[in-house]
Parts: C-alpha cells; structure tokens; sequence
C-alpha cells in the first residue's frame, strides 16, 4: 500500500498513526501541500479533490478522506468498537470532527502557519468556532477517559490530529486540562511522540 501524504498535515498524519499502530506495511509517498504538490496532474489523475491524504491499495485502488481511509485500515481491528452502537458513537465524532474541529482548529493554523496570517486578525467566527469545538471536547472529557467506550478509538485519532496543533493558531489549552490530560494517554496509547 502507498500513503500519499505531507506530514505536516494532521489528516494525513491519522493515517500514519492507524497505519503505524496497526503495523501495517506501507511506502509512504510525499507530497507537498504547501507547494500544490496535492494539484500536480499527476495526483489529481488519482484524486481529483487535489487533496492528501490518499492511498491506493495493491490492485491500484484509490481511496481519499482521512477518516474514511483509517476506517478501511483499522476495519476489524480494537481501533473500532465492536458493538454497533459505539461504532456509530464513532462516527458521530468523526463526523463532527470533520465537520466542526478540522474546519476551525487546521483553517486557523494552515492561515497562520502557512499563510502568515497574524493570530490577531483571523477571522473572530473561525476562532469562536474552534473554541466552541474544543470546549464540547472538554466537557465530554470530564466524564469519559476516551470519547467511546473504555479504549483508544479512531475518534481519538481524527480529534487528536489536529488538538496537537490548536496551541499554534492561538488556541488556549490551559484551562482545558481534560483535553490536555487526554491528548497524553492517547500520545502514549498510540506510541507517538
Ligand atoms: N476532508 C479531507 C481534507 C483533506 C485536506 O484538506 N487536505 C489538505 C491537506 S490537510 C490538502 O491536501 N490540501 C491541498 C490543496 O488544497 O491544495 C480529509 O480528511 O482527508
């Protein structure tokens, strides 16, 4: 399997972690987002979103969106629970992770890390959002160790990928000590540094 990916991308970094969890065996292929490298005709011939991350399995299939490639490489696996229920608890999460984290907490920092948008003039709606995400993160986490059930899941993963980076935006973590408390066992559940 090829992962097609920029590390400095939380998206494509879930897919490292499930993949390096699970110990998967794969070629990990880079591609420079900053640098349009996702936009090159000779990726959007494989993914015509223009997007990493993607990979494309031994029979030349390819397969993009970061939550749906970790459920495709954790399929079977404690990543995913098993009782119907808590998998579709997962995919509420990974929904909204999707939904309502990734498009505040990585537009934030891709706008200041990578654009040099100075932490003060991003867009207030945008930082509001992101507060208001990583605040529904704090209450769930004051009464769950992990979002579903009693281990590490792929809604760790896809939450974790990108609260890592929220402090660079200008996000406060400090009187989120659950999230903080959280983002360590799963840092240490997943083996990442
Ligand atoms: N919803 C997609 C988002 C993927 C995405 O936004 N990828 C960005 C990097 S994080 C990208 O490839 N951008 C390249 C571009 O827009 O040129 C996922 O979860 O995989």
């Amino acid at each position: 399997m090829k992962i097609y990916g920029d590390l400095i991308s939380g998206n494509c970094l879930k897919v490292k972690y499930v993949a390096d969890y699970l110990g998967l065996e794969y070629q990990w292929v880079p591609v420079d987002v900053v640098g349009g490298g996702a936009r090159m005709p000779q990726m959007l011939s494989k993914n015509p979103a223009g997007q990493v991350p993607f990979i494309e399995v031994a029979d030349g299939r390819v397969l993009a969106q970061s939550n749906a490639i970790m459920r495709y490489l954790a399929a079977g696996s404690t990543l995913i629970p098993g009782d119907p229920f808590d998998q579709a608890k997962m995919d509420q999460w990974l929904f909204w992770e999707q939904y309502s984290h990734e498009t505040a907490i990585a537009v934030a920092r891709f706008r200041v890390l990578y654009l040099g948008q100075a932490i003060e003039d991003l867009d207030p709606a945008l930082v509001a959002k992101g507060n208001a995400a990583l605040d529904i993160m704090e209450n769930h986490l004051a009464e769950n160790v992990w979002f579903v059930g009693g281990s590490v899941t792929l809604a760790d993963i896809a939450l974790y990928a990108y609260t890592q980076f929220a402090e660079q935006p200008g996000f406060s973590l400090e009187r989120r000590a659950n999230v903080v408390c959280w983002m360590e066992k799963t840092k240490i559940a997943l083996s990442v540094t």
